[in-house]
């Protein structure tokens, strides 16, 4: 039913099972930290599922023995293992001879380096590679590697659609679900290391002892899966808990409140990993309602948690409506003047694209921007502007988009996935959080494709560089199985699909056309509210004479934003892509595209596309029934269902509304609007 995850350890088939059984057939024993504890107990977990129960014997004693070592302990020195290179949370694998005997050794400096270098030990043998002669070295690329859950404290989640929160504030401290263990080890199976619990729209009460008791429970049940627990600081915590008459930061009781309250919560949690903030962005309070600065409020809070090794996420998704600038432009203006003013613990976090997580967006142009600055990556894997969990869309593609795309800051070659991991420009404290997708729902993510993106998003937080493909064929195998006539079509069905959602919700460049305020479904007639910048109308700007959001020279001048080689380009009809068009020119209905079609029929032609992309999937699946089990087929299919007939209500409503503008008949072929 989904709810293992790719941790499935379905047995292999038999003919594979001999030759891993050879190689994994016993375990060494192990010290007895909680973090080994629980890497031995996955080990003979996954061996038992796959290949059989491995016994338990020292290296050397026999063939097959699979010896974790963590640290150069006197087990593996003479081995000559690279352990240097490994940093505290690498790992190794390797195929050694002890005393004669084929060993397995899966070495780290640190105890959550083994954990990891076992998960990887058995996804080698879940996508059905040989694990005869392994050589594998691993380190991560990013240091901080974070979901972000939008959980209220009622167990609502924003803009989540998967049932409730994951966390049951209510019944913690007093009983931990076991299902905490499972959140833990499927996030430690990709490496993500820490972990927001509650929402940046962020309640004061969160900060409150019970709270904090709260938290520390699954801080401790998260600990030996190497993941540090983060809270949200509501900026007027001082005022809402703290009795103060303000939240001023430069105001030396709320610098003394929040040192206090630092101090309180590392009494309980020692590890705890920081506070993640949004500040003066969408009515929630911040350092400006005081005349003061994103540095001022920032540097405090990291003032309060640096002394315990703490860290400070503070977001650039910030607008206002009483800010006449182009939204886009925003995040850009308040930050970039600040580059080289943030402490060393702070992680300004930047949304991937400059308005608000959209099917398709260029990269924010903050990266490459700000040197000086530790600048993280918030992806979203919930899928509030793409279907919620019903719409099978794959999310890789749309992350290594943004990863790969070149700044340009310091030359060719300057992508955004060096930003991230720092090595552009020197940075050590990295990090990419993905605002999760996880809740209550038996499958986690609300549908079994979801969980593909909080995969892919893992193992991108891993390596910003790795490929999205590869990765889906992995996750594939893990959670379906291995057998080429189902993982082939299943990952071609899926590198596909965001590309297909762009097409049947807002291709070329159009963006923010959703539903009013819970964003599903189309909704490009919606104006109105504070300012335009929240509606569909303002980002089209569709008339008689053309669509598209001018942010060249001429309109907004966003296209300034980036560095001049991308931004020229950006702003140039000739060099800019066809797929940002409309997000950064004005054009006229009858522009001639690429294709040789006009602007109206490209565009009516990839609305269609994208619901006969659908229809595809739908096909795919429904033959796909022989090797999937009845009930998750089925689950599947349902939904894909329901994206088809969505698909064809976006086409449709998007096309009746623009064709009151562009007055033209539809391409020939094309059917009318139902
Ligand atoms: O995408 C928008 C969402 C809000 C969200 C906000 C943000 C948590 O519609 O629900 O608030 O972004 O990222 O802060």
């Amino acid at each position: 039913d989904g709810y293992d995850l790719w941790l499935r350890y379905k047995p292999v088939a038999e003919s594979a099972r001999v030759a891993y059984a050879a190689r994994a057939a016993a375990i060494a024993p192990v010290a007895e930290t909680p973090t080994l504890t629980v890497a031995r107990a996955e080990l003979e977990r996954g061996l038992t599922g796959l290949v059989g129960q491995p016994a338990s014997a020292a290296a050397g004693a026999r063939d097959g023995v699979i010896l974790l070592a963590s640290g150069a302990t006197p087990a593996i020195t003479g081995l000559g293992l690279p352990l240097k290179t490994l940093g505290e949370e690498g790992y190794l694998i390797r195929t050694v001879t002890v005393g004669g005997k084929a060993t397995t050794v899966i070495a780290a400096n640190r105890d959550i380096g083994v954990l990891y270098g076992v998960f990887r030990y058995l996804s080698l043998i879940q996508t059905g590679q040989s694990v005869d002669k392994l050589d594998i070295v691993s380190v991560p690329k990013v240091k901080l590697r974070m979901l972000n859950h939008w959980d209220n404290l009622d167990r609502h989640v924003e803009r989540g659609y998967s049932g409730q929160s994951i966390f049951d504030w209510w019944r913690l401290p007093g009983h931990v679900d076991p299902r905490m263990v499972d959140y833990a080890r499927a996030n430690a199976s990709l490496g993500i290391n820490g972990t927001v619990l509650n929402n940046v729209n962020a309640k004061a009460d969160s900060l409150t002892a019970p709270f904090i008791a709260k938290a520390a429970a699954l801080a401790d049940t998260f600990r030996p899966y190497g993941i540090k627990v983060y809270l949200t600081a509501r900026f007027s915590s001082p005022m809402e808990i703290g009795g103060l008459k303000t939240a001023d930061p430069l105001d030396p009781a709320v610098r003394a409140f929040w040192k206090a309250k630092a101090d309180e919560i590392y009494k309980t949690i020692p590890d705890f990993g920081g506070f993640l903030v949004k500040a003066n962005s969408e009515g929630q309070p911040g350092p400006q309602d005081y005349g003061r600065t994103h540095v001022d409020g920032a540097n405090m809070l990291a003032d309060a948690v640096g002394p315990h090794g703490g860290v400070v996420f503070w977001r650039a998704f910030v607008y206002s409506h009483e800010q006449p600038e182009d939204r886009a432009k925003q995040g850009y203006n308040e930050f970039k003047p600040f580059d080289g003013q943030f402490r060393d613990n702070v992680v300004i976090q930047v949304k991937n694209g400059a308005i608000d997580f959209q099917p398709r967006e260029p990269f924010h142009p903050l990266f490459g921007a700000m040197p000086k600055t530790n600048l993280g990556m918030e992806f979203q894997i919930t899928k509030e502007y793409l279907g919620f969990s019903t719409h099978l869309v794959y999310l890789g593609p749309m992350f290594e988009e943004t990863l790969a795309s070149d700044t340009m800051a310091k030359g060719k070659g300057s992508t955004v996935a060096k930003v991230i991991d720092g090595s552009l420009d020197g940075r050590k404290l990295t990090a990419m959080a993905g605002v999760a997708n996880i809740g209550s729902d038996r499958n986690w993510s609300g549908s079994q494709f979801d969980q593909a993106n909080w995969y892919v998003f893992g193992r991108l937080a891993w390596d910003p560089e790795a490929g999205t493909q590869a990765i889906a064929q992995d996750w594939t195998r893990m959670t379906f199985g291995a057998d080429p006539r189902l993982v082939t079509p299943v990952v071609s069905m899926m590198m596909g699909s965001r590309e297909a959602a762009v097409d049947y919700m807002t291709p070329l460049g159009l963006h923010h056309q959703m539903g009013e305020g819970h964003h599903y479904g189309p909704g490009p007639w919606v104006s109105g509210g504070p300012r335009a910048d929240w509606t569909s109308v303002y980002y089209a700007k569709a008339s008689e004479t053309g669509i598209g959001f001018d942010r060249t020279a001429t309109g907004s001048n966003a296209t300034a934003q980036y560095a001049p080689a991308v931004g020229a380009c950006y702003a140039d009809l000739k060099c800019v892509d066809e797929k940002d068009l409309l997000w950064f020119h004005h054009l006229p209905w009858d522009y001639r595209l690429k294709s040789g079609d006009t602007l109206w029929d490209g565009m009516v032609k990839r609305y269609g596309r994208g619901v006969s992309y659908v229809d595809g999937m739908n096909r795919t699946w429904a033959g796909l029934a022989p090797y999937v089990d009845a009930r998750r087929h089925r689950e599947v299919s349902d939904y894909l269902k329901i994206q088809r007939a969505e698909a064809q209500w976006w086409r449709d409503a998007s096309i009746a509304w623009f064709q009151t503008f562009a007055k033209r008949p539809l391409p020939a072929g094309e059917p009318a609007p139902n």
